[in-house]
């Protein structure tokens, strides 16, 4: 057994380990220390402040207070970001559904991407259908609360803003008034911008030694500001049974589910995988394989291919109420940066609070299996586990080549699978193109077939018909 099979089968030993607390304490703790006993807390007043109107009698202004015309013509460009809010009804790991709260279909939903100095133009829409009012809180503006105010089913309406500082960057429903915004929220109602450096990201320094001249020295490696870039935003999921929203567990931090990009266990080797290393779709390299199975379509689980010396730029967002230590297994996190100012070189864990962001820059120097988690136990366990592979550590090149699936070998498998449209952003400026895109993501059909018509392909449907290797 090699050694990366040999990780491979580490990380699938651990993920046995979280089969079994899956299955014995689904709900626990994470944070005791921050428990709310919801029993003892004043209703009355929280019932007066919806009587109140929310907070509209301390902020009485308008939703759209900003002036889009005169930002419009200020020698700035502007991005046009267009998102609805809607209710439907989504899976979860295990064959279940349930009631999610969505900006267009998705969770996230779309990223925005722009540069420093540009003008966002946020439209929100609400359909007449739709069973409540919601809002839209983007932190990489910076104005009065009340241009967040709600909007009704039915009406649309547009603030602007200039993204003044470069980063990722959250944003949010903010409930009807602020109320119910923890549930809106935590349902699914969230998703990143993302604002590029005015002047572009700068080249990535990693740390190295070499032996010369029988001398260990400093061998620094310096690595071009393009990158593939991914994005991964960490939440949680409070759910009854019912599969509703339970404001009493998310009081007291009893979590249902850790997931990353909506998904619990949504990076991890599937049923493809299986074939191509077991020759058996039954047999798992994982044990965890949640959303397994061609059927589950666009839920698939799907892993994330780079090639090895490359620069890997990773855009994380901590959605949720608990923190992220952001880790990735087999490897040191090269730089993080946060309002493109490096907060760390070299480090083996990133703190990501609540609602914060964080850009971690990593190169995979071997080819190999890496699990990026939030090294927190318990959301390792429930679902907080995204695997890279890099280049080509199952040695599948000649196998795939043989069988006609791909003409010559490739630095790694996304040439030949893609990689998940739901962990890739939009292009910026520094941004090395994806050698292709297969369809997954927490989506509607609808969203799915969207995002098949603009190119991502649909594995479900493409795998059956390779030729057999
Ligand atoms: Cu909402």
């Amino acid at each position: 057994m090699n050694k990366r099979i040999s990780m491979l089968f580490t990380i699938a030993a651990v993920a046995v380990m979280g089969a079994t607390l899956f299955g014995s304490t689904y709900t626990q703790t994470q944070v005791g220390a921050q428990s709310l006993d919801i029993s003892k807390m004043d209703a009355n007043v929280i019932e007066q402040i919806h009587q109140m109107g929310g907070l509209q009698l301390v902020m009485p202004e308008a939703f759209a207070v900003t002036d889009c015309g005169a930002l419009s013509s200020s020698g700035r460009k502007v991005v046009e970001f267009n998102l609805t809010g809607e209710s439907v009804t989504l899976p979860i790991m295990g064959g279940k559904t349930f009631n999610a709260m969505t900006f267009s279909g998705q969770i996230p939903g779309p990223t925005l991407r722009v540069t420093q100095g540009d003008v966002v133009k946020m439209t929100l829409t609400i359909p007449a259908g739709e069973v409540t009012g919601h809002g839209n809180d983007m932190h990489a503006s910076q104005m009065g609360a009340s241009n967040f105010e709600s909007i009704n089913p039915g009406e649309s309406k547009t603030y602007c803003y200039i993204a003044q500082v470069a980063g990722t960057f959250k944003y949010h429903c903010s409930g009807v008034k602020l109320i119910g915004m923890d549930q809106h929220v935590l349902s699914g109602m969230y998703g990143i911008a993302i604002v590029d450096p005015i002047n572009g990201y700068n080249k990535l320094m990693v740390e190295k030694t070499a032996v010369s001249n029988g001398k260990v020295t400093m061998d620094r490696q310096f690595y071009d500001p393009d990158a593939l870039e991914f994005q991964l935003q960490y939440n949680q999921l409070y759910l009854t049974p019912e599969g509703n929203y339970d404001a009493a567990a998310m009081f007291q931090h009893h979590n249902t589910a850790t997931v990353v990009n909506g998904m619990q266990f949504g990076y991890v080797p599937n049923a493809v995988h299986n074939t191509l290393i077991k020759g058996d779709a039954n047999k798992n390299i994982f044990v965890a394989q949640p959303w397994n199975g061609l059927d589950l379509k666009q839920y698939q689980s799907q892993l994330l291919y780079v090639e090895n010396n490359q620069h890997v730029r990773l855009f994380i967002e901590n959605q949720g109420n608990e923190p992220v230590f952001f880790h990735i297994v087999g490897e040191i996190l090269d730089r993080v940066t946060q309002g493109n100012r490096v907060q760390a070189a070299g480090t083996e864990t990133w703190l990501i609070g609540g609602s914060q962001g964080a850009i971690v820059d990593v190169v995979f120097d071997e080819p190999g299996a890496y699990a990026a988690v939030n090294h927190d136990y318990a959301a390792i366990y429930t679902g907080a586990a995204t695997v890279f592979v890099a280049g080509d550590p199952f040695g599948l090149n000649p196998r795939l080549v043989a069988a006609g699936v791909i003409p010559a070998p490739v630095p790694s498998y996304a040439y030949a699978l893609g990689n998940p449209s739901d962990a890739v952003p939009p292009m910026g400026m520094n941004s090395i193109k994806h050698p292709a895109i297969n369809v997954h993501g927490l989506y509607t059909d609808e969203v799915a077939s969207k995002k098949i018509a603009d190119g991502a392909i649909p594995l479900w449907e493409v795998v059956p018909t390779l030729p057999k290797i």
